[in-house]
């Protein structure tokens, strides 16, 4: 209940999660799943303790993804990208928790996979900045847009964490 009078409340004012209810939107590419990365992935985010929101495999449409690399649309790269980001399915999801926009660009690694420390998810399993396998948003306002590009309300799931004293004190 409590849930879902915050994402009304949040959804009217365009206010962004904070703190413990801070989301982000990460997606792995069709790189990523074609290469059976999907469940390594997932299971990253779940071993640090954060709260899994919204999940599914979705065949990106090409309007979808203009919106979401709009800021890109002048890039030399942004047609490769798109074809790129079209060619296989893609699993959206969105996580929660403290600081998760950040946490999350950490655990990605860098743009360029040449430049990820080993240990994250780019350093460690790919090569190329064109297949990086992964993507996540880069500002709680990033976040917000691309939430709400990708997923409609109702497939957002408020769900109480058992785990949660576990991991907040
Ligand atoms: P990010 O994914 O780390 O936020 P952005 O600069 O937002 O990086 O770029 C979006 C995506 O565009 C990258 O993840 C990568 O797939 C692709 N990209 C960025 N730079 C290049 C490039 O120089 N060549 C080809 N693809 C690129
Ligand atoms: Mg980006």
């Amino acid at each position: 209940m409590i849930c879902l009078v915050l994402t009304i409340f949040a959804n009217i004012f365009q206010t962004a999660w904070t703190g413990v209810n801070e989301r982000t939107f990460v997606a792995v590419k069709p790189d990523g799943v074609h290469r059976r990365l999907v469940g390594e992935i997932i299971r990253r985010f779940e071993r640090k303790g954060f709260h899994l929101v919204g999940l599914k495999l979705v065949q990106a449409s090409e309007s979808l993804l203009k919106a979401h690399y709009w800021e890109l649309r002048d890039k030399p790269f942004f047609n490769g990208l798109i074809r790129y980001m079209s060619s296989g399915p893609v699993v959206a999801m969105v996580w929660q928790g403290l600081d998760v926009v950040k946490t999350a660009r950490r655990m990605l690694g860098e743009t360029n996979p040449a430049d990820s420390l080993p240990g994250t998810i780019r350093g460690d399993y790919c090569l190329e900045v064109g297949r990086n396998v992964i993507h996540g948003s880069d500002s709680v306002e990033s976040a917000q847009r691309e939430i709400s590009l990708w997923f409609q309300n109702q497939e957002l799931t408020c769900w109480e964490d058992s785990s949660q004293h576990w991991i907040y004190e």
